[in-house]
């Protein structure tokens, strides 16, 4: 394929891997990158020497081009921010907050620019600070999500900026690629289905929790304390539920969060860990290559665009 997204970045697939925190190793990114697409790498609530770390061991498994996602909400932000000015990753992509005042300092250092918005108006923002292009994540994603559906962000976005848009949130297949193309994207953000990529080293417990998923099973949580956050269903997710409920503190709702990715990602503790996933997490069935995830997410568009004329007239 050949668009914007493909050209501004060098890939073959316009298709980013989500900056899923713990999730995005340095092993996935790098597959994702050796199949056409961009990986990514989550710094998440990491110490920058760690992410430095990740970035180095990617370097060693693919010469690809690949980026890293900036969790805005992280103690280490700044410290992460002042790590890729030196260590000049093609592209950085942000998360959970106005990146504003990086822009200029990582454009100026020939790094890509790419913001998640959860809203047209950021979108618009962040194009004026000289961002290269915006991921539109609606709120079927996983993970920390804003308030719109990926079914009207996308086309509001789409048409409020004239940088590129990849839509993100409830894309795990080729239909959902051309729903989102029709909507006004040009490149699509996957995250859910990659937990299931052979390349994740998420624990094989997590991964099986997002191969039975259902379509209720993708919870929001955290709603009153202004940080929702989608995940399966579980003890953690009901207590949170309980926990909010009674009108407990925002730092004890926190408190009960803290340690759950990792308790979920590496100890496969389902019960008690943050298993983050999207609404998609009910059509992920195959634990697969990260090549074959992505083929599958451009296969047959010409049928699907034409099967869709053919119910238009
Ligand atoms: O960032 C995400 N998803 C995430 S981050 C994360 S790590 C975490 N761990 C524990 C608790 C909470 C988070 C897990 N998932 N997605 C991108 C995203 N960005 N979604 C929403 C936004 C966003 C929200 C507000 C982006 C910008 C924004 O700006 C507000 C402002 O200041 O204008």
């Amino acid at each position: 394929m050949k668009n914007r997204i493909c050209e501004l970045l060098n890939i073959r697939y316009p298709v980013f891997q989500g900056g899923m925190a713990w999730v995005a190793t340095a092993e996935l990114a790098a597959a994702v990158s050796n199949a056409g697409g961009l990986g990514i790498i989550a710094a998440g609530g990491a110490e920058a020497e760690i992410v430095r770390a990740e970035i180095k061991k990617c370097r060693q498994l693919t010469d690809k081009p690949f980026g890293v996602n900036v969790m805005l909400m992280s103690p280490y932000a700044d410290d992460v921010m002042n790590m890729l000015l030196e260590e000049k990753p093609a592209v950085v992509i942000t998360g959970a907050g106005n990146p504003g005042k990086y822009i200029e300092p990582l454009k100026n250092t020939g790094i890509k620019v790419i913001p998640v918005v959860p809203s047209a108006a950021l979108a618009k923002r962040m194009e004026k600070a000289g961002a290269d292009a915006v991921v539109a994540e609606g709120c079927e994603a996983g993970g920390h999500i804003g308030e719109l559906t990926t079914m009207v962000l996308v086309p509001q976005v789409a048409d409020a900026v004239q940088i590129p848009v990849i839509a993100a949130g409830g894309i795990c297949n080729s239909r959902g690629t051309a729903a989102v193309f029709a909507l006004g994207a040009e490149g699509i953000q996957v995250g859910t289905r990659f937990i299931c990529a052979e390349e994740c080293m998420a624990h094989i417990n997590y991964k099986n929790a997002v191969l039975k998923a259902k379509e209720r099973d993708a919870v929001v949580t955290g709603r009153t304390t202004g940080a929702p956050v989608r995940a399966l269903k579980n003890e953690l997710t009901a207590e949170y539920d309980r926990l909010e409920k009674s009108g407990a503190s925002f730092e004890e709702i926190e408190k009960l969060g803290m340690g759950g990715l990792r308790r979920a990602f590496i100890e496969g503790d389902i019960k008690t860990g943050s298993l983050m996933a999207g609404q998609s997490a009910a059509m992920v069935t195959e634990i697969e290559p990260c090549s074959k995830i992505i083929e599958d997410l451009f296969e047959n568009i010409g049928e699907i665009t034409e099967k869709i004329s053919t119910n238009l007239c």
